[in-house]
């Protein structure tokens, strides 16, 4: 069963301190956006950030936002990390969105070496695969992804009293139901249409394109709700859709001690264009005594390790090693030279020597025994417990496909498509597109827990930012543009390592 109360805690004077918070901001005549009141509510004392906010204004705006209420937090936390250098961080971190990494961290770092690895893999396909891909295996597939995706949406208060879509059909009223997108499509007066299926109908929903659901992202084959009228053809006015998402933003749950990890992906060893020197200088500043490099813990790699063999057409004219053996070994000699500190966990991605249907099995054994015992292997994706900080690792392939269908979504921004996934709670909901996907009795591309960091890495970019108190990491590449990322345009952002405070979930991204 999903473990509701576990997510979204509620307090048990709920229901009075929602009361007292909206009297205190209605006082002062100004309200509070309904998210901004869930985060509240998931504080120890709902009032403090509340105080804090409006005693950072002057003028008060007309409605008081997650976003403001966050910022203040995020304010009065770097103040006070000002004014006590040398206190460990709070735990509000990664609030606030930090697309533009600030240089260092705040904070004192501990060694790495203080401190023994503790990694537990929590969930990962590795040597669970139970699927052959018959008929029946797809649809047992699509119905579990149906029900775990709807079982969060009913937890929802927008759909409480949702009906089956065979009831909502016939309702005369405003309806609530959920279902999976079976079709989007635009009409000529630029509104949209979304065909939703649940186990027991189909239904059109209409959304206007001069209403607020205009801007909203609807892949096919995700899972949402709806909260509409049905008008007398049959056809439901959506009013508002409702996502899974993370409903309530949470504090980071983080480390007492600032160890860090480092991010990294797409390092395609065996391409030609394989980026050498950049690697180098990783090696050595890695085994240095500067005091960040001394403080990782972890290496988390996120897939596409080697550049592998036909992996699309004509690739052995880019290939400085031409033997997947080869370059799994090249690989595990560049591990090796990582200082001993430092535990590397590795996923695969789609040029890795796995199976490229998604959810992909870790490395086989063969290729894991050239490697030394500091490495751990998962598969992809996975969700990984680092010192108790939940990281979900996952290389990325579906953002080629929110790329194709969502306009305005794009490589050089790989956090909108990972927002999205948070929303959707779904890695890979577009099914039949560039993402292989392998019909598992269970889908193990929702995201069932909310994870601490999430982690991906596919598209050669590099960002950091935060979503609802998760800390967004895309990890870069360590290969120069190839000729076939020149003819599609594709430029990447190489030798950029992102790191995280496993304390505050603070990041910082280092060049090199
Ligand atoms: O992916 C490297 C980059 O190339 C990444 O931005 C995705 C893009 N890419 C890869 N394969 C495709 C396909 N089939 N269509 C569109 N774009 C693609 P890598 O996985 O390292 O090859
Ligand atoms: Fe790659
Ligand atoms: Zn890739």
């Amino acid at each position: 069963m999903f473990p509701t109360n576990v997510f979204y805690p509620t307090r048990p004077n709920g229901l009075r301190m929602r009361e007292e918070l909206l009297a205190f901001v209605g006082k002062r005549g100004t309200l509070l956006e309904p998210e901004a009141v869930e985060y509240l509510l998931a504080q120890q004392d709902p009032m403090v950030p509340l105080e804090r906010f409006l005693a950072s204004r002057q003028d008060l705006p007309l409605v008081v936002t997650l976003q403001d209420v966050l910022q203040a937090v995020d304010l009065a936390r770097k103040a006070a990390a000002h004014a006590r250098p040398t206190a460990p961080a709070t735990a509000v971190a990664a609030a606030a969105p930090m697309a533009l990494a600030p240089a260092s961290f705040h904070g004192h770092a501990e060694r790495a070496s203080d401190h023994s690895p503790d990694v537990k893999i929590l969930r990962d396909i590795t040597g669970r695969s139970t699927c052959e891909g018959t008929l029946e295996d797809f649809t047992r597939y699509f119905r579990h992804r149906f029900t775990t995706l709807s079982r969060m949406l009913r937890s929802r208060r927008e759909l409480g009293g949702a009906q089956e879509i065979a009831k909502a059909r016939r309702s005369t009223r405003e309806v609530r139901f959920i279902g999976m997108v079976a079709d989007v499509r635009n009409t000529k007066n630029g509104h949209r249409i979304l065909d939703l299926e649940d186990e027991t109908d189909r239904i059109s929903a209409l959304l206007l394109a001069d209403s607020p659901l205009a801007g909203e992202t609807v892949v096919s084959d995700e899972v949402l709700g709806i909260v509409g009228t049905v008008n007398d053809r049959g056809l439901v006015i959506a009013q508002s859709l409702v996502r899974p998402d993370i409903p309530v933003a949470r504090p980071f749950r983080g480390t007492s001690e600032h160890i860090r990890a480092a991010f990294v992906s797409d390092i395609h060893v065996g391409s030609n264009t394989f980026l050498d020197e950049k690697w180098a200088k990783l090696t050595a500043w890695m085994a240095s005594d500067d005091e960040v490099a001394r403080s990782l813990r972890y290496l988390v790699v996120s897939g596409d390790v080697v550049d592998g063999i036909g992996v699309y057409p004509r690739q052995d004219e880019d290939l400085a090693i031409d033997d997947i053996y080869g370059q799994y070994e090249d690989l595990a000699k560049k591990m090796a030279a990582l200082p001993d500190h430092v535990t590397v966990v590795m996923i695969p991605g789609n040029h890795d020597a796995v199976r490229p249907a998604e959810p992909q099995p870790a490395l086989p054994q063969p290729i894991q025994k050239l490697f030394d015992s500091n490495l751990i292997f998962a598969g992809n994706p996975s969700l990984v417990s680092l010192h108790g900080v939940k990281v979900l690792a996952y290389h990325g392939r579906s953002m080629d496909d929110f790329v194709s269908s969502i306009p305005g979504m794009n490589y050089h921004r790989p956090i909108d498509a990972m927002k999205e996934m948070l929303k959707m709670r779904h890695l890979a909901p577009i099914y039949g597109g560039k993402t292989p996907i392998a019909p598992e009795a269970e889908d193990h591309l929702i995201v069932e827990e909310v994870p601490d960091i999430f982690v991906t890495g596919h598209v050669h970019a590099v960002g950091v930012d935060a979503y609802r108190g998760v800390v967004l990491v895309n990890s870069s590449t360590w290969q120069a543009q190839t000729p076939y990322q020149k003819m599609r345009n594709i430029e990447p952002m190489a030798a950029r390592m992102p790191i995280v405070d496993l304390a505050t979930g603070q990041a910082v991204i280092k060049e090199f």
